[in-house]
């Protein structure tokens, strides 16, 4: 039987690393693709550096040469394109980067494989996004409803499902697009919404910060557990026939409800008073402002109602998407970020000990 070899753009990524353990663990050989950093950012991926089956390359979205050369080497059996600048906020300063990755990159891919002669051999996951629907035509959204894309990230990223659609139609090539809505857990970037809360509320029921700002509390979400969501990029690539999917919980949330809850589980109980930019966040037992709006973080233009329906994924592929619940998905990356927190404490203590022992000893002057 031939190996199943796995490509995957965008390792270090939060889905990559959770992507990764779960190909390993069905006994894939993984690669992954990285790119050259002054600073070390393989945090979610170190585990695995290392394990026998687990390969990493330097390349990069933006360069073509690189990816065919890669390609050719790994000759893989699915290819899962999560490489992207993801931040919707960052695509309104840097829209043509973003274009470049997130939509120019997608071709890139396809490219590279045809170039390898791999189009009847290799299926191809494209990392597509919620975010297509952007100032929404119609809730819950399902693989039917039209597309509105509503920032420069939307935009690209409504390239990318498209290209990837003309290829399977172009040349037959199993490739197919995942709508994901959001998704979250303990290695989501700390400057998303959610994450940026959790460690807010870490940080402040520790003491070592104020206040949190956000921005657009009354933003609507349909949050899911990254681990739950990569399983389902697995089962999109052996479904019979190449097709698009929407994964999502089927649950929508604010953001105002995602703080309160971060904030429960970290011990404080919030209060909301005022409206709009005068919305504040107040703990109830001290009566001090904890959160706060600063309009900062809106956007130009936002999406406020994202809300999925995964009927699709369910019948067809048999996914759960209830497999994690919002309520146990807010407090485990609550839990974590505490710990997280307490942790980088008891470091600076040991880095003050070592310090004052250096002193003691005249190592340092
Ligand atoms: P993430 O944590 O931001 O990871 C993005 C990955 O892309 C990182 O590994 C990053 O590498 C890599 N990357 C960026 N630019 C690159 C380039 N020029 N060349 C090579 N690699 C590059 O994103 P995520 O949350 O895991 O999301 C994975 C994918 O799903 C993305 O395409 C995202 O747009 C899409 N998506 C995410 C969600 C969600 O809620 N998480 C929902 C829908 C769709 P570095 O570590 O070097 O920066
Ligand atoms: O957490 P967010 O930055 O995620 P957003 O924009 O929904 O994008 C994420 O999910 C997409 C899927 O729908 C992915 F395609 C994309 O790659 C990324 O993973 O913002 C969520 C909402 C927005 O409406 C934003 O305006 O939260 C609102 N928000 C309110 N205050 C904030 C803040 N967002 C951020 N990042 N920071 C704030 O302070």
């Amino acid at each position: 039987m031939s190996k199943n070899i796995a490509l995957i753009t965008g390792v270090t990524g939060q889905d990559g690393s959770y992507l990764s353990e779960f190909l390993l663990a069905k006994g894939y050989e993984v690669h992954g693709i990285i790119r050259r950093s002054s600073v070390d950012y393989r945090e979610r991926i170190a585990h695995l550096e290392g394990t026998p089956n687990f390969h990493l390359h330097y390349a990069d979205m933006g360069d073509s040469m690189s990816l065919v050369k890669l390609v050719g080497k790994v000759q893989p059996t699915e290819i899962y394109n999560l490489a992207a600048q993801s931040h919707v906020q960052v695509s309104f300063d840097a829209p043509e980067f973003t274009a470049d990755v997130d939509a120019v990159g997608v071709l890139r891919i396809l490219e590279a494989v045809r170039t390898n002669h791999l189009e009847q051999s290799c299926k191809i996951y494209q990392a597509s996004t919620s975010e297509l629907y952007g100032k929404v035509e119609e809730v819950p959204q399902n693989e039917k409803t039209p597309f509105h894309p509503y920032s420069p990230y939307a935009v690209a990223k409504l390239y990318g499902f498209w290209i990837i659609k003309e290829y399977r139609e172009a040349y037959n090539m199993f490739c197919c697009s995942g709508i994901l809505f959001n998704h979250e857990s303990e290695r989501r970037g700390e400057t998303f919404v959610t994450r940026k809360i959790t460690l807010a509320a870490a940080r402040i029921a520790q003491g070592k910060q104020d206040c949190l700002y956000l921005g657009n509390l009354d933003s609507l979400r349909d949050w899911g557990y990254a681990k739950d969501y990569v399983e389902c990029m697995w089962l999109i690539l052996q479904h019979d026939t190449p097709e698009d999917f929407v994964i999502a919980t089927g649950v929508q949330h604010t953001v105002r409800e995602f703080a309160t809850l971060a904030f429960h589980h970290a011990g404080i109980e919030l209060r909301w008073e005022g409206e709009g930019v005068n919305e504040k966040g107040i703990d109830v037992a001290t009566g001090k402002v904890v959160v706060a709006v600063s309009e900062d973080f809106y956007r130009p233009t936002d999406v406020v109602n994202l809300w999925g329906d995964p009927t699709k994924a369910k019948k067809e592929l048999g996914w759960n998407p209830q497999a994690t619940s919002f309520e146990q998905l807010v407090e485990l990356m609550v839990k974590h970020d505490i710990a997280k927190v307490a942790a980088e404490d008891a470091a600076a203590n040991i880095r003050t000990m070592n310090l004052a022992e250096f002193l003691e000893k005249g190592i340092v002057k």
